[in-house]
């Protein structure tokens, strides 16, 4: 019988359709791990450069409600460092998808062909952190530059190339096509939200860089609209991404169009327990209304 929770992504046979989004417990070979035995059906790994960076001062992250704000700066040891730290552990048993940022074109192609050297399955291009200089969502607001990095990236490797974008734009669904015509494989909608917050006793902003990028369910509509806008106009799967923390979110995702999700800010709320909690409840989900797969519920609500 066929399993009715497995899904393929651009090629890449996942268990599950939940995923590990970039940027929680994405920093070592071990913490992947981790995830993928608690029952993710994918890793995405920290973002990393092709140099460690050190990232911004403290406080990098503030809870608020709804959610928190991160402006962690891109810390990471350097995408070579990282990966012969990951090819010593054990062996992670789902797909690894490396988050990689570069400054230029170039870079990102150098970078993903290192990436691929090492062995991983797939690539996340984030060209949309909300708060990096000359990186991140100053690329990813531009659809030609857009277009032109995921050329670049194409050119030289053959894995998936996935590219997540950011919602601080006036029409995400046009970056998208950009990326698709550039070649990418798959989006991941959404980044984090542009956002900021004031101690109201010292009339500071709390984070050390002021301004940050907010995650939780406080943006969830948010990324519902754009996976909603972003699926009427491209015919590459999108990965859903953005306060996704119980089943019910992850079904609304996938009818808005999404072919699976990633969570990251729940883990830290919840524990690891959400990727089970959010695989029962769909599995239930789609016996209780007799679907044969979960393939079948992606873009529903489109037909309404
Ligand atoms: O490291 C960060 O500060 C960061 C990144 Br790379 C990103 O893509 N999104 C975000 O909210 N923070």
């Amino acid at each position: 019988m066929v399993n009715p929770l497995t899904v393929e992504i651009a090629g890449l046979k996942l268990a599950n359709p939940t995923m590990l989004a970039a940027g929680i417990l994405g920093m070592s070979g071990l913490t992947l791990e981790r995830v993928a035995e608690a029952g993710a059906g994918a890793v995405v790994t920290k973002s990393l450069g092709l140099k460690s960076r050190s990232g911004y001062t403290n406080p990098t992250v503030v809870q608020v409600e709804g959610g928190l704000i991160n402006a962690m700066g891109l810390p990471n040891p350097g995408i070579e460092y990282f990966l012969q730290g990951v090819q010593q552990t054990r062996e992670v048993k789902v797909p690894i998808i490396v988050s990689i940022y570069a400054f230029s074109p170039e870079d990102f192609a150098l970078i993903a062909k290192k990436a691929l050297k090492m062995g991983v399955d797939a690539l996340e291009l984030n060209v949309s952190c909300p708060h990096a200089e000359g990186t991140g969502a100053e690329i990813g607001q531009d659809p030609r530059l857009v277009e032109e990095v995921v050329k670049e990236v194409k050119r030289g490797v053959d894995k998936p190339v996935f590219v997540k974008l950011t919602p601080n734009v006036v029409n995400i669904a046009e970056i998208a096509k950009a990326a698709e015509k550039g070649g990418a494989d798959a989006i991941t909608a959404i980044n984090t939200v542009k956002a900021m917050a004031i101690d109201v006793e010292t009339a500071k902003p709390i984070l050390g860089n002021k301004i940050g990028g907010l995650s939780g369910p406080a943006i969830k509509p948010i990324a519902v609209r754009c996976v909603y806008e972003i699926y009427d106009e491209v015919k590459i799967p999108i990965i859903g991404c953005g306060g996704i923390s119980t089943w019910q979110d992850a079904v609304e995702f996938m009818e808005a169009g999404a072919s699976a999700v990633q969570t990251g800010t729940a883990i830290a709320t919840k524990g690891l327990n959400v990727f089970k909690q959010v695989t029962d409840g769909i599995e239930a989900f789609l016996e209780k209304k007799g679907f044969g797969s979960v393939k079948e519920i992606v873009g529903l609500s489109h037909q309404n």
